[in-house]
């Protein structure tokens, strides 16, 4: 039978089983079996880094067993892998950070954008939350870029406009630590009542509250509450010096201007398209600038 992986918790893939695709199983027993926790088969190899090659979000082949658990024997085909959080099958994320406590750092909200645009997303979209606690317009300059929803779980402000997006399909929610990923599904969805925890004070950080990567129903769809991290190490999944540049997408209609065209690195180069437009006010500097860091550290 085949079922989507829910979330990874006790060493078990959580995989839920759409029962009414298993005409072979009496449907008198369906409610106990539709959550089945399962094991990797020996043959299936395991990420070196993650230690797992299967993720929440994908969709495998299980051969239950006698106990009530079941084998993963398969991964199906992948349309999506965001590979910081781990999540298969996406087709949204939402990447999240505050507007104050803790605050918004320019470089990190572009190390999350670079790997959302490296997972190829129909949408990714920036959720300014927190904005309760500023006044200022967050991330307008922002706009032409990406689509910005501010938000409050405290006033309530913007929830709608969030909720309005979230139609059908998988929206993983992901930032740093302590930006209130889980508050905000609480307040999209008041059943859910996911833990949240308070931000240190000595730290400004957030304390790691949500552990695991996990699917959680929606509408027609799902909504994956992740644990916040701020450290990524971009090489580590595959991001290179040669193509980062894809991955600032308003690059590409100036890198046609470039003297060395692909082998262009926009940094040193005479005659940069992108340079030049940085100059002329067409790119923002700020993402330049973080490109710019991104790349020594590449
Ligand atoms: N002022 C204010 N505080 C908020 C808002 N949303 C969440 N918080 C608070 O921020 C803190 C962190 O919230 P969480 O929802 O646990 O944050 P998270 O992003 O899920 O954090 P991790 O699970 O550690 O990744 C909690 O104390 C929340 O009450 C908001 O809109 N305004
Ligand atoms: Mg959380
Ligand atoms: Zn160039």
């Amino acid at each position: 039978m085949t079922g989507q992986v829910i979330k990874f918790y006790n060493s078990f893939f959580f995989v839920q089983v759409d029962i009414t695709d298993q005409p072979t199983i009496d449907p008198s027993i369906q409610r106990s079996i539709d959550l089945i926790p399962c094991k990797l088969r020996g043959i299936i190899k395991r990420d070196k880094k993650s230690g797992s090659s299967v993720y929440p979000g994908d969709f495998v082949e299980i051969s239950p067993l006698a106990d009530g658990t079941g084998v993963i024997k398969n991964i199906l085909p992948r349309k999506s892998l965001l590979n910081r959080p781990a999540v298969a099958n996406v087709d949204r994320v939402i990447l999240t950070f505050a507007a104050a406590n803790p605050n918004l750092h320019p470089l990190l909200l572009n190390r999350f954008i670079v790997l959302a645009e490296q997972a190829q997303l129909a949408e990714i979209i920036i959720c300014v939350n927190k904005i309760d606690l500023a006044a200022e317009n967050f991330l307008s300059e922002y706009e032409s870029l990406y689509k910005i929803i501010r938000t409050s779980t405290v006033t309530g402000e913007g929830i709608d406009a969030l909720k309005n997006i979230l139609s059908s399909g998988v929206t993983v929610f992901a930032g740093p630590s302590g930006v209130g990923k889980s508050s905000l599904l609480n307040a999209i969805d008041a059943n859910l009542k996911l833990k949240v925890g308070k931000v240190s004070e000595k730290i400004l950080r957030g304390k790691h509250t949500t552990r695991i990567c996990e699917l959680i129903k929606f509408r027609d769809g799902f909504l994956v509450d992740t644990p916040g991290f701020s450290a990524v190490d971009l090489k580590e999944v595959g991001i290179t010096k040669n193509n980062l540049r894809y991955y600032f997408k308003e690059f590409a209609q100036f890198s046609a201007a470039c003297k060395f065209l692909n082998d262009c690195s926009h940094d040193h180069e005479p005659n940069c398209g992108v340079r030049s437009a940085v100059a002329e006010g067409k790119i923002l500097r700020e993402r330049y600038e973080n490109y710019l860091t991104i790349l020594k550290e590449l």
